[in-house]
């Protein structure tokens, strides 16, 4: 069944320039997601948000180094990170919340699930969970058809897991030895229902992907250099023609399945646990400095560099003007 997937990863193997981006990459997933939280807090945004917040690892590691602006993505509801990683400009995301033009969707105001940025990549999402187990097929047929070497990477919860379109999914991804690669965000909990509560498979989610001939393992989501490799042998698994592979990362969400929820359905020790000991972050930060990959002062910086870019993209998004009413027959086909 699944393994978990080991590997010793020395910081040397990798250039400073590679390990500082994915340094970069997390801080500025983590800050984007603090200032949209304020910018609800301050009424600018309104609706359901549903944070990433402890989650950076897993989605710098597995996009950053790996995919190219013609691989597609299709990122989960708590995909702000998948974006901000596949390099979605910070005031077109911002501008989605906003609901003016510099969205990607020009003012639509399309929040978390429904923004897209196909020229990068971003194919979106789609409006019930697990859906996108479904159309991500789609690019990655087409890739196989045309024979390219794209490859399609498709985000889901184990939430979304628990629902039939994996296995449809899965089948047609096993049938066809298609260029597609699924990543399980397993962050535990799906709202407040355990993983435990959800799922019949015997022990890993990946499990599940055994059953329909397509490799698979286990990894430890918050270790952006174990999911940045792990995603790297599944992307050129795809490029070589030998199909997809699935991949379940385990995370942990620092918190409740979207602001406003009380979060008190978790162990207030076991989620300190997850903040102090494996907070993706925090982890990497102490791994750079004992190697003596960078300093203290290196990190700041950056640290204050990406806080600026952040001001910038919300002035951007911010001074953008709202829609015109005609917005909303633009792109319509009826
Ligand atoms: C078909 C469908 N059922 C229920 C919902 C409501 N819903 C939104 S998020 C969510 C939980 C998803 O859990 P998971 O996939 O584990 O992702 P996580 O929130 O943990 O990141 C549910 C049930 C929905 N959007 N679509």
């Amino acid at each position: 069944m699944a393994e978990i997937y080991k590997k010793e990863i020395q910081l040397k193997d990798y250039p400073k320039d590679v390990l500082l981006n994915f340094y970069r990459t997390m801080v500025k997933i983590r800050k984007f997601d603090e200032n949209l939280i304020r910018l609800m807090q301050e009424g600018k945004v309104s609706g359901f948000y549903h944070s990433g917040i402890g989650s950076e690892g897993l989605s710098a590691g597995s996009i950053r180094e790996n995919l190219r602006d013609e691989d597609y993505i299709y990122y989960n509801h708590r995909g702000c990170n998948q974006k901000i990683a596949k390099g979605v400009p910070l005031s077109k995301i911002y501008g989605d919340f906003l609901g003016t033009t510099e969205g990607t969707t020009k003012g639509l105001g399309a929040g978390i699930v429904h923004s897209a940025d196909p020229a990068r990549g971003v194919m979106g999402q789609a409006g019930t969970i697990g859906s996108q187990l479904g159309i991500g097929i789609g690019t990655a047929y087409a890739s196989k058809f045309k024979g390219t070497d794209q490859v399609t990477v498709i985000y889901f919860g184990d939430g979304a897991a628990s629902r039939e379109m994996l296995h449809g999914s899965l089948n047609w991804a096993g049938l066809y030895n298609l260029p597609v690669i699924y990543i399980c965000e397993n962050n535990e909990y799906a709202i407040s229902c355990h993983v435990s509560e959800t799922h019949a498979v015997r022990e890993h989610i990946a499990d599940w992907a055994y059953g329909y001939g397509i490799p698979n393992c286990v990894v430890d989501g918050n270790d952006v250099l174990l999911m940045h490799e792990a995603t790297k042998e599944a992307v050129e698994r795809a490029k070589r023609g030998e199909g997809p592979t699935f991949i379940e990362a385990q995370t942990f969400r620092h918190r409740g399945h979207f602001e406003g929820d009380p979060y008190d359905y978790v162990d207030g020790e076991l989620l300190k646990d997850w903040k102090e000991n494996k907070d993706p972050i925090r982890n990497f930060v102490s791994r750079l400095l004992l190697d003596k990959v960078t300093d203290e002062q290196e990190l700041k910086t950056i640290d204050q560099e990406v806080e600026q870019e952040i001001l910038e993209a919300i002035k951007k998004a911010e001074s953008a003007p709202q829609p015109e009413p005609g917005r909303i027959y633009e792109g319509l086909f009826a």
